[in-house]
């Protein structure tokens, strides 16, 4: 018995699998899904439950905004004893050919930011588990609706300051969509031996002026994120099986 000291979740409670996401009511939609699911912790930004998707028993735990925090989280979780971490989240598209309500399942990570710098040196890759990216993508197209799959790019800037953030470089080198944290997970399961993927609902075009046009709260956003939560449920049950 082993309590995590920010997630404040015990070795005991892990389960071989996790979803993760920003937002801690996010978490609690996810749980609300599951059969058997209670609440763990409630630590800061990071809300922790567990419950069942077809017999296989899953944490759910929210990472927060941006990489440095959600990295703490990913350690933590894999500390616990988690082997396969999953990414329900939202980002920003860089193509009209998927607009907002779109799927993207990320391949691969740019490391834009800071965090991994800290963690691994520069052409380390920010790579996502390959079975686990291919049952993402599977789960996402029985959802319906737009699905991609190809590289993200993870920034540590929401608001630009006065640098100018080279999105027209990323689109042009057919990044699919910009988040903060898919870079700093990846990263973090390479380095500890764990496996990961990523699935981001799109919520809007990444280089408008964010400040004057961000809304994720549409019905567009909602039903992508639904859809990208079954996705990542689906995807735990065909590796599950896969394992069996
Ligand atoms: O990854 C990004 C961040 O966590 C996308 O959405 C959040 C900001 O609203």
């Amino acid at each position: 018995m082993t309590l995590m000291p920010i997630l404040q979740i015990d070795t005991e409670d892990a389960a071989e699998y996790a979803i993760v996401c920003g937002d801690p009511k996010r978490a609690a939609r996810i749980a609300a899904k599951l059969e058997h699911a209670r609440e763990l912790a409630f630590s800061r930004e990071y809300r922790t439950f567990t419950g069942e998707i077809d017999g296989v028993r899953i944490l759910v735990t929210s990472h927060g905004v941006g990489s440095a925090g959600a990295a703490v989280c990913f350690e933590e979780l894999i500390r616990a004893g988690v082997k396969t971490l999953i990414r329900v989240g939202t980002a920003g598209s860089y193509s009209e050919e998927h607009p907002a309500g779109s799927l993207i399942v990320s391949t691969a990570a740019v490391r834009a930011e800071g965090l991994t710098r800290a963690l691994v040196p520069d052409g380390f890759p920010a790579v996502g588990d390959s079975d686990v990216v291919n049952a993402l993508y599977a789960s996402a197209q029985e959802q319906g609706g737009i699905v991609k799959k190809g590289l993200t790019v993870s920034l540590d800037v929401f608001f630009a300051g006065v640098e100018e953030v080279p999105h027209k470089k990323y689109k042009q080198a057919a990044v699919l969509a910009v988040e903060m944290e898919i870079a700093a997970l990846y990263v973090v399961a390479s380095l500890r031996g764990a496996r990961a993927g990523a699935i981001v609902a799109l919520d809007g075009y990444a280089d408008s002026d964010l400040a004057a046009t961000y809304d994720p709260h549409t019905n567009v956003v909602a039903d992508a994120v639904e859809r990208e939560i079954n996705a990542a449920l689906g995807a735990i049950v065909r590796l599950a099986k896969q394992e069996a």
